[in-house]
């Protein structure tokens, strides 16, 4: 399969699921794409990466940029050879990272001037140059430029971020060009309000994208608020392209917007919590920093297959973890995306087989026992 293409398999209420065919092979929707942030998931092998199931990672535009610099890296013959991945990788643009982590930013028309928060150094983007960067680094799903207010915000602020946001879209897909196989997709703003959230996506629409993300949610708004744009905002995108909702989240989120149909998701969520001793289960979310692990010899999860519960107590887990072992950040990782794309891969049977509903029901049910 030469170029990038989405086929839908079957839909359940708003919920979908299918298939997106890249060179580098297939993605299975709904997706949870691990963050490699810095040509890593951190504390996790590649391969490893993907006998959790992943088919496809998350990179930065803004952290490469700076370190090691994507100039180097396609000179070192790409991303994927540079971090030893080979299955797709969807890189971010940058703007929504600058605008969180670097020092000193000045916002133009023409893009973002920072400071880079490694060392001070003086770096610009713009739409064009952030093309540049992620045809350097060899993405297949490359994000338009785009910026985002925090929310709240007052509505003037969100609607006029929102236009420049669409204008830096034309120009993301202008400097984009042509590049069979892979894709460029646009990202919808607007904040919380729905007349500008239908506005960006009739702006995005008429521009033209392989797929379109849900962005400017997940920054302040609350679940439920959330969930409200969820509720109108895919159906404003084109039902015969992938939608992904950027930077979400925890698993009853995944849940909440798989159901509202949307089709991929990023965060950092199971991968930084397996670092700071958060372990996410049917059961819901277990600290195993917690005394009460100590003399545990029972597995996190009984029923999870990854190797920190096939081969380890909780006493161990708890014990690497209270030593600050390096293995106890591999386990915890490795046990979290193992969650999350099993997670995913429960969607994905429920909807082919029409079984949604009495999914969504058991999912919380098994959440509302409790602490295990
Ligand atoms: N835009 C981009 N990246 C993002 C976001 C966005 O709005 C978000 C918001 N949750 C996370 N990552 N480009
Ligand atoms: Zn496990």
């Amino acid at each position: 399969m030469s170029t990038f293409s989405f086929s839908l398999d079957a839909t359940d209420g708003s919920a979908r699921t299918g298939v997106i065919d890249t060179p580098r092979g297939q993605i299975r929707t709904p997706a949870f794409m691990p963050v490699g942030t810095a040509a890593t998931v951190k504390a996790m092998m590649p391969e490893s990466v993907a006998a959790t199931g992943a088919d496809i990672l998350l990179g930065n535009t803004y952290h490469l940029m700076l370190r090691p610099t994507a100039e180097r890296i396609a000179a070192l013959g790409g991303l994927h050879k540079f971090m030893n991945w080979h299955k797709p990788i969807l890189t971010d643009s940058g703007g929504f990272q600058v605008m969180s982590l670097a020092g000193l930013r000045k916002l133009t028309e023409e893009g973002v001037k920072f400071a880079s928060h490694i060392d001070g150094s003086r770096h610009m983007l713009t739409p064009e140059r952030s093309m540049e960067i992620q045809k350097l680094l060899g993405s297949d799903i490359v994000m338009c430029f785009d910026e985002c207010p925090a929310l709240p915000a007052e509505e003037k602020v969100v609607a006029s971020s929102m236009r420049m946001s669409m204008r830096w879209a034309q120009r993301s897909r202008d400097a984009f060009g042509d590049r069979p196989g892979h894709a460029l997709f646009g990202i919808q703003q607007g904040g919380v309000t729905q007349s500008l959230r239908e506005e960006s996506a009739e702006a995005l629409k008429s521009i033209g994208f392989d797929g379109y993300a849900v962005g400017g949610l997940a920054v302040g708004e609350g679940q439920e608020a959330m969930f409200g744009v969820l509720d109108y905002a895919p159906d404003m995108l084109p039902t015969d392209k992938p939608r992904y909702l950027m930077g979400v989240g925890k698993p009853d989120d995944i849940v909440g917007a798989v159901a509202r149909g949307i089709d991929m998701m990023d965060c950092v969520l199971p991968s930084r919590s397996g670092r700071t001793g958060q372990v996410f289960t049917r059961n819901g979310v277990v600290n195993i920093k917690n005394a009460r692990h100590a003399d545990d010899p029972r597995p996190l999860d009984e029923s999870c297959t990854c190797p920190a519960c096939s081969n380890y107590s909780r006493a161990y887990l708890h014990h690497v973890f209270r030593s600050q072992e390096m293995i106890s950040g591999m386990l915890l990782t490795w046990h979290n995306l193992h969650y999350y794309q099993e997670l995913m891969q429960g969607m994905r049977d429920a909807i082919a087989g029409g079984t949604f509903t009495a999914w969504q029901a058991d999912f919380h049910a098994q959440r509302a026992k409790g602490d295990i």
